[in-house]
C-alpha cells in the first residue's frame, strides 16, 4: 500500500506549521506500506494545482491531509469538505476569496472516506485528545480536502482520503495563551492515523 500524507507550510505570521513539522518526522514506511510526505503551500491556487497532479501521478491508496487549526485544543478528524472558498485572511499569495467555489459546478460537499470514528477511537485509546469535526472551515485546508476528494471522484479512483487538523505546538503557544500539544504527540497521532487508515474500519 502507498500512503500520501501532507502538511502545510507556515501561515498567519507563524514561524512553523506543526502539521508539516510532524509529517516530516514520520518514517518512510510502516507496516509494509510506503509513506510519501509532501509539504503544501497555504494558497488556494497552489493546492488546487499541486494536489490533483500528486494524486493522479502517485496513485496512493490513502491520502491523509493535515493542517494546523490554531485554537482547537485537540486533534480533529474532519468529516466533510465543502465546495466553498471564503476567507477574511489572505492566503500566502495574498488571495482573499469570498463565496467562491473550489471547483465550479462541482458537488456541494464530499464526506471523508477515511474511517473517521475508528481514527478518533484509536487516538483516544492512546490517550491523545481527539474528536470528530464537522467543519474544516472555508480556508485553504477545506479547499485542499475538497480538491483531493473531488480529484479522486472525477478520476474514478479507489483511493481513500481525508483531513486531520492539529492544535498549535507548545513552541507556538509560548507567546500566546492558546491551547497547544507536544510535537511528539502530534507525530504519534499521525502514526496512529496512518495505521488505522491502513486497517480500514467503519466509515464515518
Ligand atoms: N491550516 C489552515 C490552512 C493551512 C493550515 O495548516 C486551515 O485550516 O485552513
Amino acid at each position: 500500500m502507498k500512503v500520501l500524507i501532507t502538511g502545510f507550510e507556515p501561515f498567519g505570521g507563524e514561524a512553523l506549521n506543526p502539521s508539516w513539522e510532524a509529517v516530516s518526522r514520520l518514517p518512510d514506511w510502516t507496516s509494509g506500506s510506503t509513506i510519501i510526505k509532501r509539504r503544501l503551500p497555504v494558497t488556494f491556487n497552489g493546492v488546487r494545482k499541486v494536489l490533483p497532479k500528486l494524486i493522479v501521478e502517485e496513485k496512493p491508496d490513502i491520502v491523509i491531509l493535515t493542517g494546523q487549526a490554531g485554537g482547537r485544543p485537540n486533534i480533529t478528524v474532519e468529516r466533510v469538505a465543502i465546495n466553498i472558498m471564503d476567507s477574511k485572511m489572505p492566503d500566502n499569495e495574498g488571495f482573499v476569496p469570498e463565496d467562491e467555489p473550489v471547483f465550479e459546478g462541482a458537488p456541494a460537499a464530499y464526506f471523508s472516506t477515511l474511517p473517521v470514528k475508528a481514527i478518533v477511537r484509536a487516538l483516544r485509546g492512546a490517550k491523545i485528545p481527539a474528536a470528530v469535526s464537522n467543519t474544516a472551515g472555508t480556508y485553504v485546508c477545506n479547499a485542499a480536502m475538497y480538491t483531493a476528494l473531488h480529484t479522486i471522484a472525477v478520476a474514478g479512483m479507489e483511493t481513500k482520503a481525508g483531513f486531520v487538523h492539529v492544535p498549535f505546538s507548545h513552541e507556538q503557544a509560548l507567546d500566546k495563551p492558546r491551547p497547544s500539544m507536544a510535537l511528539d504527540t502530534i507525530v504519534r497521532a499521525f502514526e496512529i492515523v496512518v495505521e488505522t487508515s491502513l486497517r480500514g474500519g467503519e466509515g464515518f
